[in-house]
């Protein structure tokens, strides 16, 4: 399209200036549960969860200003939820149970519950730069890690639908906790056919059971996932 002397393409690509973005266009970034419960003095606290905070803010107003886009994810249950080990008799945390739709349900302490303090974003998060918050596991019998997928493998968050439907073919993922949702979400987004880049100062892991962070980088790793740092994206 031509107007006047600037020639508009719909379809420009990444301006490069010394290496890095500076248009984030077709870019999602994608911040997975920032919430009061997994930072420290929280429920469930991933170690030093609350250090993902700056990198994020950082990168949500670089992409907020360049054309990206800039979704969060709220994990969301109900009181009772089924993931919670009060919920089941005789259950302790730690437990691993079969549900109908879900082999191997790990049972987490309380956490996240709706309209609840502990499920609130960490209050230095900055939510301006937000365009869209997907919350998940908000249903009773069903937990969800992924922004993607809920435990089930099939039941959908609508994220994909949403970003497909604008274009996004290149996603960065930051947040909590790096062996849970984010590793979840990553697997997804990469299955689902976007480039996927792990943000790697802007993760943190839960490391249960011991390992597990470990663990889950290596397999996303070998699943072409990306692992950068804020500094060479910003
Ligand atoms: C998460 C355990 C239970 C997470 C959510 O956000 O990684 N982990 N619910
Ligand atoms: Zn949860």
């Amino acid at each position: 399209m031509q107007i006047g002397f600037i020639f508009l393409n719909k379809d420009t690509q990444s301006i490069k200036s010394g290496g890095k973005m500076s248009d984030f266009t077709k870019t999602a970034l994608i911040i997975i549960d920032v919430q009061n419960d997994f930072c420290p003095n929280g429920a469930l606290a991933v170690p030093n969860g609350d250090e993902v905070v700056n990198p994020l803010n950082k990168l949500a107003e670089k992409f907020s200003n360049s054309n990206g886009k800039v979704i969060a994810t709220a994990d969301w249950h109900p009181a009772d939820h089924v993931s919670f080990a009060e919920s089941h008799k005789e259950k302790k945390i730690g437990d691993i149970i079969d549900l109908p739709d879900v082999k191997g349900q790990i049972l987490w302490v309380k956490h996240c519950v709706q309209g609840t303090k502990g499920a609130d974003f960490h209050e230095n998060l900055n939510l301006n730069p937000i365009h869209l918050i997907i919350r998940k596991g908000f249903r009773k019998n069903l937990d969800s890690y992924s922004a993607f997928f809920e435990n089930d493998c099939k039941t959908t968050t609508g994220l994909d639908a949403f970003l497909k439907g604008i274009g996004i073919t290149t996603i960065f993922l930051g947040g909590l906790a790096t062996d849970y949702c984010v590793f979840y979400s990553a697997m997804d987004a990469i299955s689902l056919g976007y480039k996927t880049i792990i943000v790697k100062d802007a993760v943190r892991g839960v490391n249960y059971p011991e390992g597990s962070v470990e663990k889950a980088i290596k397999i996303m790793q070998d699943s072409n996932i990306l692992l950068q740092n804020s500094e060479e994206i910003l």
